[in-house]
């Protein structure tokens, strides 16, 4: 088995569907499989085949899948060098909409941290936010981009009050006991009500430290801010956890979302997270909409916001100043 997907793989194909008689949920391992080898594996296909099935899978052709990001392609920065970035302001905010799935109407604007490198160009946060961090340089830069986004976006009457802003926040950064006051500060500079900011911890750190998270929360929360488990779904959060965390809001991570169309359990799973959030009473974000498919499939399952390159992209100011423009 190995040694024909290793073929397969060396043959550069562009794509592969996988055909067989094995029952669905076996099927969906296999392809798990076949993928986490790094085979472009567009989805399995009963036996004997089904033409609407078929065309399903050669429709899918034409969409990008996730590629296992480049761990090399990471540099290791010095600390001078990033302090020289934040200095002279080379870490920018982009934001991408969340949307109503209903009525499609912006919902929200999560602020996604980028690197113009005077050089390389624009940087994605794969490559700078772990060493960041490790030089203890983060807090830093999610304040720079906290202030920038609340004057460059929000500070723009017309966006006033009508956008729910994100931010994410690493777990670590809450060790700086300081940092919740500070965001509090910048939000009073702006004017601009906490209630109207979310602030997005991914689960697999709130999992690992539920401690550390509990008291930088809790004081988040009395100040305002909502707060968010951001890729819901991957870190395994106990329910113990969800119970005893200030969270306003379940993003759920979009590997449910990619596999809807292609993966038997993941309605079911999505379903129950659905169910699970609205349970608790805490709002759902369903998030890597990609397809319109997906969109209305996550609709009818009771989801009501969403995000994803179906409705729009990461972009920086100016751009998503054109992209509102166009919609009025
Ligand atoms: O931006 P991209 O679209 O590539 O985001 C990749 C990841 O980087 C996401 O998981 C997001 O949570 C994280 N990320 C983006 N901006 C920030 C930030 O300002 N701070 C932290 N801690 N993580 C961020
Ligand atoms: O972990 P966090 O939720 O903060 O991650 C946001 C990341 O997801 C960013 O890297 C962003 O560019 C990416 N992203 C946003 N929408 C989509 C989408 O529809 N598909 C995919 N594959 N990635 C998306
Ligand atoms: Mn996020």
């Amino acid at each position: 088995g190995l040694e024909l997907l290793a073929a397969v793989r060396d043959a550069g194909l562009p794509a592969l569907a996988l055909a067989s008689a094995m029952e669905p949920a076996l099927l969906d391992a296999a392809a798990a499989a076949a993928r986490a080898q790094g085979l472009p594996l567009l989805g399995w296909i009963e036996k004997p085949i089904n033409l609407a099935r078929l065309r399903e899978l050669l429709a899918r052709l034409g969409q990008a899948w996730a590629v296992p990001r480049d761990a090399a392609a990471a540099r290791a920065w010095t600390r001078a060098e990033l302090a020289a970035a934040l200095d002279t302001g080379q870490f920018v905010p982009f934001y991408q909409p969340k949307f109503d799935l209903d009525t499609r109407r912006p919902a929200g604007l999560e602020v996604l941290a980028r690197w113009r490198h005077p050089e390389l160009g624009v940087l994605a946060p794969d490559h700078f936010i772990d060493a960041l961090e490790s030089h203890d340089l983060l807090g830093r830069m999610t304040l720079a981009l906290f202030d920038q986004a609340l004057a460059g976006v929000l500070g723009r009457s017309r966006w006033r009050g009508t956008y729910d802003l994100a931010l994410n926040l690493s777990v670590r950064s809450l060790d700086d006991a300081a940092l919740p006051e500070q965001l509090v500060q910048i939000a009073r500079g702006h004017a601009v009500d906490p209630h109207c900011i979310t602030l997005e911890l991914t689960e697999t750190a709130v999992a690992r430290q539920p401690e550390r998270v509990q008291a930088a929360a809790t004081h988040l929360r009395l100040h305002g801010f909502r707060m968010s488990i951001d890729d819901f779904g991957t870190g395994y959060a106990s329910l113990a956890q969800l119970c005893a965390l200030p969270f306003t809001e379940l993003k759920i991570d979009r590997s449910f979302v990619a596999c809807l169309g292609t993966t038997h359990k993941a309605r079911p799973v999505l379903e129950a997270i659905l169910d699970l959030g609205s349970r608790l009473q805490l709002h759902t974000v369903a998030e890597g909409i990609e397809t319109e498919d997906d969109c209305l499939l996550l609709r009818a399952l009771g989801c009501r916001t969403g995000q994803g390159y179906l409705y729009a992209r990461p972009m920086d100011a100016a751009t998503l100043e054109q992209w509102q423009a166009a919609r009025c």
